[in-house]
């Protein structure tokens, strides 16, 4: 890369061109009723238009992939005309965005699925609430996948993805973090199959790289990444043998020419972006409490390519301006980030108002 070291430096991600090294991690926000994108949702991302890339909250490729409350997905016309809105409102500002694909697979409840079980890859309950319309409930006990509904599953990121463009949209980075399915399938204690899709860590990744691949069959590898986050215990995700799982993870995942390999650095008892930068050979972001010093430390050192913000990205739609002149951040009311309307979405002012 002859690109600038620097957090501020025009750089690409895959085929993307951006105005930066700061990218917008996903959050769920839960502001879109109908599991559909909406006006305020093109409001909100449009505001944030000055990362150098945005990725949209975990947006969910199947019916069937839906938790929480109001979260949007990518598996319907209506929904491909919703971000459309948000492309647009992104683009006319110079931004760049790609949608976050999330299936929650066990972590969710019949009530978000019309009364069906969740699917996962084993029928074992993660432990914990989720937060439904009658408030917080107990995980589903999931239902295992049947051999043959997995390939159909696959097809729904190639299909999602190529929504995505459809809309208008960059690309897409698929979540296989934070215990939902993909990160379901990696992880032994959420995945006992005994078929090709569990056991070795080859069986238990197979998910991961099939999903992938029909991502980039649909649009490309440069419009293509992925979110890991090992060593992270979030939604009742354990892997003792962690570092040989992501060992094998990033090399699968490298030499395809994928856009990225986005990292929420939970600490795990080893060094994942050096591991990453060994194995993957494409951009590598790093996220997970970041502020400029370390973020230009990072990149600087090459341990980074991209700097992911999430919080301060709430609160800040101008964070990059603000980190450039060393300006003052907004703290994050921590009471809007799930559900609810403007307040607390898109009513953080910015340095010039
Ligand atoms: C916190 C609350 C709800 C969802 C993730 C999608 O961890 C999430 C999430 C986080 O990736």
């Amino acid at each position: 890369m002859t690109e600038a070291r620097d957090l501020f430096a025009p750089a690409t991600i895959g085929d993307i061109p951006v105005a930066s090294r700061i990218v917008m991690a996903p959050m769920t926000r839960n502001r879109a009723p109908g599991n559909l994108p909406n006006a305020l949702m093109a409001e909100y991302y449009g505001q944030r238009a000055s990362a150098g890339l945005i990725m949209t909250e975990g947006t969910t490729p199947a019916a069937n992939g839906r938790g929480y409350i109001d979260i949007p997905g990518l598996y319907s016309d209506a929904q491909v005309e919703g971000w459309r809105g948000v492309a647009d409102a992104v683009h006319a500002k110079g931004g760049r965005i790609v949608a976050q694909l999330m299936h929650v697979g066990r972590i969710s409840h019949p009530d978000f699925q019309e009364g069906a079980q969740p699917v996962a890859p084993s029928a074992i309950a993660a432990k914990g609430d989720i937060f439904t319309f009658e408030g917080m409930k107990p995980l589903a006990t999931p239902r295992a996948l049947e051999q043959a509904e997995i390939e159909p599953l696959i097809k729904a990121y190639g299909d999602a993805s190529a929504n995505a463009v459809k809309a208008g949209l960059d690309g897409v980075e698929i979540h296989s973090a934070n215990g939902y399915l993909p990160n379901q399938f990696l992880a032994p204690n959420a995945n006992q199959r005994t078929d090709q899709w569990g056991g070795s860590v080859e069986n238990r990744a197979r998910f991961l790289i099939a999903i992938v691949e029909s991502a980039v069959k649909a649009i490309g590898a440069g419009r293509v990444g992925v979110r890991i986050s090992p060593g992270n215990p979030f939604n009742d995700i354990a892997d003792p043998a962690a570092e040989e799982t992501y060992e094998y993870v990033t090399k699968a995942l490298g030499g395809r020419g994928l856009a990225f390999l986005h990292i929420l650095d939970a600490r795990p008892p080893f060094d994942i972006a050096a591991m990453a930068r060994r194995n993957f050979g494409g951009p590598i972001i790093l996220n997970g409490g970041y502020d400029k010093a370390r973020a230009q430390a990072d990149i600087a050192s090459g341990r980074a390519d991209f700097i992911a913000f999430g919080s301060k990205f709430i609160s800040n739609p101008d964070l990059p301006a603000r980190l450039l002149k060393d300006a003052p951040l907004t703290a994050p009311d921590t009471a809007t980030f799930y559900g609810g309307n403007a307040k607390g979405y898109t009513d953080y002012p910015t340095l010039a108002a």
